[in-house]
């Protein structure tokens, strides 16, 4: 039997994750949607005011794709890394795909060896997970609870609510335990395959759409040396943020519009979605950076979404962190641009493309 282009990896996938897939295919080339992670939770100076969103008090809408982190959860904590209630993101998902938005979740998970943080890159973490290692069962724990709270989020009629799940991320860069410095390609390998395995088969997850996510790479050699599979992955994509100014130089575009070109041709092979997964630029002190930077980058490309990281406020040592613009800051115009752009997509437009209903 021929493989079916049009299907999610999981071939037991949910109706509506089947249908968000494929919505998704063909969505991508007619507009790039935008995410913003932790979005209706908390904002630069609020926190839980429902209805509340830093994009919307900008721009008048949602964004259409909203990002959440679990980590903690593999511990059973009450609240993420950042503060986040587990009970509390649940129900934030539920309103953003009630509104038609698109949910995408990572997994900050702590270093099962050293329990440690995710940054903990204690050489050995993979190896002491995959079967056979001493921290293996440890392990099936953290994919037990994480299961728990990825079949917990339903719609109003009882289904399963469709996630873009994009665990260890970043995956070719050397900061966090499943990272490039810590083990090698095949053991990556076997901890992805691992991991949707025995949450497909053992704990019958099959609402998730998995998101294969490098950081740097400049080959396609590279940016495939890790990847287990077509069979596990359904979404491709890359993390990069403006570090440097755009006014000193044109590194941040010039790259992002190189790495697309690579990420676009391993799609067309693979027959895959694509993604800038996690992008910004803190605190947006440039005031074109929306169109003259993060759209240059990304207008010619096939690409389905682009999120920008959270709107955490003050944190640690007195430090702005945040990647929406505020009002009044100096993006805060150029953001309503981009916003406005006819290729961009917000929750307006993907709540008319009904993403979870069957169209062909
Ligand atoms: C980082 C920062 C941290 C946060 C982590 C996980 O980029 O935002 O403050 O704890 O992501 O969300």
């Amino acid at each position: 039997m021929p493989v079916n282009q049009n299907f999610p990896s999981d071939k037991k996938a949910t109706k509506e994750t089947i249908n968000l897939f494929v919505n998704l295919k063909t969505l991508t080339g007619k507009g790039i949607m935008f995410g913003h992670q932790d979005d209706l939770a908390y904002g630069i100076d609020w926190q839980y005011v429902p209805g509340k969103s830093d994009v919307k008090t900008i721009t008048g809408d949602y964004p259409a794709v909203y990002g959440w982190d679990l980590a903690g959860i593999e511990l059973a904590l009450e609240t993420n890394l950042d503060g986040v209630p587990f009970d509390k993101m649940k129900s934030f998902i539920l309103e953003g795909y009630t509104k038609g938005g698109v949910i995408t979740i990572s997994w900050h998970l702590g270093n099962p060896l050293t329990g440690g943080n995710a940054w903990d890159t204690t050489n050995g973490a993979v190896a002491a997970v995959l079967p056979g290692g001493s921290k293996h069962d440890l392990y099936r724990g953290y994919l037990d609870r994480l299961a728990v709270f990825m079949l917990d989020v339903k719609g109003k009629n009882g289904e399963l609510i469709p996630v873009l799940f994009r665990p260890f991320h970043e995956l070719t860069g050397d900061w966090f335990w499943w990272g490039k410095g810590a083990c090698s390609p095949a053991e990556f390998k076997g901890l992805w395959k691992f991991t949707v395995n025995y949450l497909r088969n053992t704990r019958k997850v099959h609402n998730l759409l998995y998101v294969y996510n490098a950081a740097f790479f400049s080959r396609k050699k590279d940016f495939l040396e890790r990847y287990a599979g077509n069979a596990y992955a359904d979404i491709i994509s890359f993390d990069a943020y403006q570090c440097d100014d755009p006014r000193v130089n044109n590194d941040f575009v010039a790259d992002v519009d190189n790495r697309l070109l690579i990420l676009e041709q391993v799609a067309r092979e693979k027959n895959k979605i694509t993604a800038l997964a996690e992008s910004g630029y803190e605190t947006i002190p440039y005031a074109e950076w929306w169109t003259k930077c993060l759209w240059k980058a990304i207008v010619s490309h096939n690409i389905s979404y682009v999120l920008v990281w959270r709107n955490a406020g003050l944190i640690d040592n007195n430090h702005w962190h945040y990647y929406v613009p505020k009002k009044g800051d100096v993006s805060e115009a150029d953001f309503k641009k981009f916003y406005k752009l006819p290729g961009t997509l917000f929750q307006k437009n993907v709540t008319k493309e009904k993403l979870y209903q069957w169209k062909l």
